[in-house]
């Protein structure tokens, strides 16, 4: 079947596949850039913490800001739709003036993601790093009773908050800024509320450092565990939208899709948090058994998940920003499936026919509902794809393999 015939028979659902491609290919997801060397960064020799783990070993991991910069560039070539370029603090470029600890880093230690960025007319968003640092005090960074350790991560707060500033005016596009702190306990706590004010505090210090809303749009991300820490987490689901909530003009929640029990699902908290926030923030991952960050697939809760976004027409409310690292596989390729993954399910999503479902659940017509649910699932939608990473200029996914193993052959293999 061919483009052509897929787009007559959308047609009949009143679906108008061109303007759906077109719609769909200025819509920016966030790339992530520790994907390429399993969160490791440039400002430590020391391994990752905070309770999260990359497994793995494959050939390549990039070693340098040129090494990352060039996979990211190849990545970018091979997926369809707009980007931004996601920054992780850890990720900072010390020149020859050298090293400068996380509570000192200024804009200029991010310069060639600046540049990067330009380059390719793309935006950028910034996450301070509360982990693998010698200043994580018994797991502890913005909620540790000790005052001096929760001062150093204020300032390193304080610090990203100027550094997201600067990414915004030197871009022009607002830039999202991710609060999330790994701080916890591995066993059962004899104070739960102690911590978790002292964060309450500690985010109110970061955030009274000045910012223009429009331009940095900091958020709090929530968690249920992590490795080491699997009795308790300081920054919860309940204490993290608690204090987004109470603090709607400084900051955004941001849903992590591996951080909530297996049977919760964030296609529901979606639309939940969009009744109450004019915008929301997401990490998109995929969760095996527990908050594994495997590359995201086009799976059913994916699909819910753009769904949610698209028919509350919420495109751009929401801050869509790819978070999983997987080192087990060629690293291009976790981050293509990842990234295409996710456009896969926003298309989808839009060659719905959502207001016609919606009707019938309106109508109360749900034997109708379930039956056309099921008949949409079958309908053209690889050809549409196929037609949005070509006018993209994209592989298709049948061409994806090909141009991974060559730059394996070319580029990754050389990295020894
Ligand atoms: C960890 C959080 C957090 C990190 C990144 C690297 O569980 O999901 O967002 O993955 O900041
Ligand atoms: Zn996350």
């Amino acid at each position: 079947m061919s483009y052509e015939s897929a787009k007559k028979t959308y047609t009949l659902y009143g679906v108008d596949t061109d303007a759906v491609i077109e719609k769909l290919s200025a819509v920016p997801v966030a790339l992530h850039c520790w994907q390429g060397d399993d969160v490791t960064g440039f400002d430590h020799d020391g391994p990752l913490t905070g309770g999260i783990q990359t497994t793995g070993n494959y050939l390549g991991k990039a070693r340098t800001p040129e090494e990352l910069m060039s996979d990211m560039e190849k990545v970018m070539s091979l997926c369809p739709g707009a980007k931004k370029i996601n920054v992780h603090a850890c990720y900072a470029i010390f020149g020859k003036d050298g090293f400068v600890d996380r509570d000192k880093i200024e804009p200029r230690h991010f310069k060639p993601w600046v540049d990067f960025a330009k380059k390719h007319g793309l935006g950028l968003d910034f996450n301070p790093t509360f982990f693998s640092h010698p200043k994580v005090k018994n797991g502890l960074t913005l909620s540790s009773p000790d005052e001096e350790t929760r001062k150093f991560w204020i300032e390193h707060g304080k610090a990203c908050i100027r550094i997201s500033n600067y990414f915004a005016e030197e871009t022009g596009i607002p830039c999202v800024m991710n609060i999330w702190i790994g701080d916890g306990y591995k066993d059962i706590p004899s104070d739960r509320m102690g911590p978790r004010l002292r964060y309450k505090d500690s985010i109110e210090k970061i955030l009274s450092e000045p910012y223009d809303f429009n331009k940095v749009k900091p958020c709090v991300e929530s968690k249920l565990f992590g490795i080491g820490v699997e009795s308790y987490t300081v920054g919860s689901a309940e204490f993290t939208l608690s204090f987004a909530a109470t603090h709607k003009d400084k900051c955004l929640p941001l849903m992590d899709n591996g951080h909530y029990h297996p049977t919760e699902v964030v296609s529901d908290k979606i639309p939940a948090l969009l009744c109450y926030f004019p915008e929301i923030a997401l990490h998109i991952t995929r969760p095996v058994r527990w908050d594994s960050d495997h590359a995201v697939l086009f799976d059913d809760e994916t699909k819910e998940m753009a769904k949610e976004i698209v028919r509350n027409d919420a495109l751009d409310r929401v801050f869509m920003a790819l978070d999983y690292f997987d080192a087990s596989i060629n690293r291009i390729a976790a981050w293509c499936v990842g990234f295409r993954s996710w456009q896969k399910a926003l298309l989808y999503a839009m060659l719905s026919p959502n207001a016609k479902l919606k009707a019938l659940q309106d109508e109360n017509k749900l034997s109708e509902l379930i039956v056309r649910q099921e008949e949409v699932k079958t309908l053209p939608f690889g050809e549409v794809w196929n037609e949005y990473c070509r006018k993209n200029g994209a592989p298709t996914d049948s061409e994806l393999t090909a141009k991974i193993e060559e730059y394996e052959k070319t580029v990754l293999i050389k990295r020894v």
